[in-house]
């Protein structure tokens, strides 16, 4: 993708049917291009939404729009935009974006416009993810994060550790500099107890990568265990509605079924499983092998027991695990004395007996850390994030190990090399690959 000027058009709500549909044009010749399809826009009247009337390219009314002119560079991508009001449907929009093709323009790649406003300096590339995050949030907590984001704050985080870098840069470059005096202006404990503090800074910032990569991506909640001990009825009640099928037979759910849930604003991946047991049927062994895989992937297993029963799985291995929380389910037909184990957290789909407490629970387990930071949402939310600054994390470590040998050289060295990930990181270097892999994700029209 050229970081052209040229103009580009795309719709930018959803497709379907709605009331209005938004028809975005940007580019250096936005204006023209939206006057050959709105011959009264008033293009001198920045930022007021405009009735016009809209004709096709073959001269044929298309529609009665709002449209509104953006001049660069207070647009969102900082250059001239147009943004076309139109009625929704199928038709109306898609007659727009033919007209404005037939004036001039060209239809916006995916993530184009986002990108834009990346290379004008509008947003940077946490901000430009943040949008992304932002409208496929499902879970308060994910909008939250996204918000913060997009507010800049995990941006503030990573230029205030670049700054931090540079000024311990600053301070090598007087030993560098004055090599011979031994009282020269800075004293050598200084850059290494400044580089030490970045270490630190550094360290607990890529400790936010497991909650934040969760909290963007849902974590992975698993149920299993025996046949039916009732974990597509748990489902069924974590999740609000009928989701899976509940029988009395034992073998019921074969296939591995994931719904996105809520907990606690907490945005998780239920996953409901086959039951597992040996068994002779084709079908079921494959549901099995796979509840198998999803096991291993899990976040966290709520392993279900239908107590007193005993269960046809040695269940004492499972549970060594810390990703494991075993429950007692049916509570309700679970009697008092049963119930001495403090092993299990007692549920009931039936009566809604421990599932407060399993939501807590879970959100506890999953999203603790974020909680435990006093809700602070500047978190490492991609495994670009993370390599990013776990590289930057392991240069600086190298700095101080250099300077502690007295390499003042190779650690200032170093310490470009901090500066060079976190830069990449943020975006103020404009690096294809980098771009390519963060814009790659998006739909066109954003
Ligand atoms: N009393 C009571 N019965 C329940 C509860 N949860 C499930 N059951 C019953 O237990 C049986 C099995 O429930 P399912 O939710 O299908 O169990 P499962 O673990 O998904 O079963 P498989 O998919 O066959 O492995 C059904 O007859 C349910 O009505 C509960 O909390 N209390
Ligand atoms: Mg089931």
């Amino acid at each position: 993708m050229t970081h052209d000027s040229s103009t580009i058009v795309a719709l930018a709500t959803a497709p379907g049917l709605g009331a209005i549909a938004i028809v975005r044009l940007a580019g250096a010749d936005a204006f023209p291009v939206a006057q050959r399809l709105a011959s009264t826009l008033d293009v001198a009247r920045p930022r007021v939404a405009q009735p016009c009337a809209l004709v096709g390219a073959d001269g044929i009314p298309v529609d009665h729009a709002l449209v509104t002119c953006f001049p660069s560079p207070h647009s969102f991508t900082g250059e001239d935009t147009v943004e076309f009001s139109v009625h929704g449907g199928p038709l109306v929009s898609t007659q727009v974006i033919a007209a404005a093709l037939a004036a001039g323009a060209r239809l916006a790649e995916p993530g184009e416009f986002t990108r834009r406003a990346v290379l004008h300096g509008k947003l940077d590339l946490f901000q430009a993810e943040a949008v992304g995050d932002l409208i496929s949030a499902t879970a308060p907590a994910q909008a939250q994060v996204a918000l913060h984001q997009l507010d800049g704050g995990l941006s503030r985080r990573i230029a205030a550790l670049r700054e931090a870098v540079l000024a311990a840069q600053a301070l090598l470059a007087y030993g560098i500099d004055f090599p011979e005096e031994d009282d020269g202006p800075v004293a050598p404990e200084r850059p290494i107890a400044a580089v030490d503090e970045i270490v630190r800074q550094l360290e607990g910032l890529l400790a936010t990568a497991g909650d934040g990569e969760r909290v963007r991506r849902g974590a992975l909640v698993v149920l299993a265990g025996a046949p039916n001990a009732g974990k597509s009825s748990l489902f069924n009640a974590l999740l609000g509605r009928e989701r899976a099928l509940v029988a009395e037979l034992p073998g019921t759910t074969r296939d591995a079924i994931e719904a996105d849930a809520t907990v606690d604003g907490w945005p998780v991946r239920l996953v409901d499983t086959a039951g597992l047991r040996e068994t002779s049927d084709g079908v079921e062994a494959m549901g099995v092998e796979v509840s198998h895989r999803y096991l291993e992937a899990a976040d966290i297993v709520l392993y279900c027991s239908e107590l007193p029963k005993a269960t046809q799985i040695n269940e004492s291995s499972l549970t060594q695990s810390p990703r494991f929380v075993v429950l007692g389910t049916k509570s309700d037909l679970v009697g008092a004395r049963n119930r001495s184990s403090n092993d299990y957290l007692f549920v009931s789909a039936y009566t809604g007996e421990g599932i407060p407490a399993l939501r807590a629970l879970l959100a506890g387990r999953l999203f603790g850390g974020v909680v435990r930071a006093g809700g602070d949402m500047a978190l490492l939310t991609r495994e670009r994030h993370r390599v990013a600054v776990a590289a930057a994390l392991g240069a600086i470590r190298l700095a101080g190990e250099e300077l502690r040998a007295g390499e003042v050289v190779l650690a200032a060295h170093q310490l470009q090399e901090a500066v060079s990930a976190l830069d990449a990181l943020i975006g103020v270097v404009d690096r294809e690959e980098v771009f390519d892999r963060v814009f790659s994700g998006f739909c066109i029209g954003k």
